[in-house]
């Protein structure tokens, strides 16, 4: 079993500018949503929406 490392949003256990275009893409879901399962997924910080704070933390995160 392969431990994705944080941030690995679409899972090919690199974390790079094609998560970022994942979270791009759910930004502004919620856990309100129906389709949460998937977006929950983007949510770096998981605090249950994807915004502007997952970007930066996936965005320092790429840059590490
Ligand atoms: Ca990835
Ligand atoms: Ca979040």
């Amino acid at each position: 079993m392969v431990k994705l490392p944080p941030g690995d949003v679409n899972e090919d256990e690199k974390v790079s500018i094609g998560d970022l275009a994942l979270v791009a893409k759910a930004y502004g879901k919620t856990s309100a949503d129906p389709d949460w399962a998937e977006a929950a997924k983007s949510d770096i910080n998981s605090d249950g929406r994807i915004d502007v704070e997952d970007l930066a933390a996936l965005a320092r995160l790429i840059l590490q």
